[in-house]
């Protein structure tokens, strides 16, 4: 039984006490203090909800990871995002990166991995791997190198905010051949 529903377990619960007849003259305090559990239960309830309505996810490890290689910028964390459905999942975009979450029903191991070059798909996935969000390339890379944008930004440094309407388990990896050969990739859960 998760949470929410042993929450609500203990609003009906403390909802009947309430209800229950007393002959106490304290009955009408002792039916505040009732309210007052009740409504700071359902705030608790209200803040698991508020905990999966928008959620951030690094995608890269940050500023301060850079050496020979880098595979330690070379992850989706956490490796398991929930979120609400209609929620929003942030994507924090730290590095070199280009997200693509697939739509449900794809899994890892339809990735086909490519002998060689810098993207696993150029310049999309093909239809058989239906995509929910096709991300941002990210400016620079080996040359010719891709040129910088403004709108939408394509900044090593940036916020991508993906919606989610409706539930199921998408996959997200990272679009860069040596990321997602080092892990680059995760699981999103829309319920
Ligand atoms: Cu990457």
């Amino acid at each position: 039984m998760d949470r929410r529903k042993v929450s609500t377990g203990l609003i009906w619960g403390v909802a009947a006490l309430g209800l229950a007849p007393h002959r106490s003259w304290a009955q009408g305090s002792t039916k505040e203090k009732l309210q007052g559990f009740v409504d700071r239960v359902q705030e608790h309830v209200h803040d698991i909800d508020n905990d999966r309505a928008s959620v951030t996810v690094s995608f890269g490890a940050g500023l301060n990871t850079a050496q020979p290689g880098n595979a330690a910028n070379h992850h989706i964390l956490p490796r398991e995002i929930k979120v609400n459905k209609a929620g929003v999942v942030n994507f924090v975009v730290a590095g070199f990166h280009q997200i693509i979450v697939f739509a449900p029903g794809v899994v890892l191991g339809q990735i086909v991995v490519p002998p060689a070059g810098l993207f696993l798909y150029e310049p999309a996935p093909p239809s058989a791997l239906p995509v929910h969000y096709l991300g941002i390339r990210t400016t620079g890379g080996p040359p010719p190198g891709i040129a910088p944008t403004s709108d939408p930004s394509n900044s090593p440094n940036r916020v991508e905010s993906v919606s989610f309407a409706n539930p199921g388990s998408y996959l997200v990896i990272c679009n860069v051949r040596p990321h997602f050969i080092d892990g680059m990739w995760a699981t999103i859960k829309v319920s």
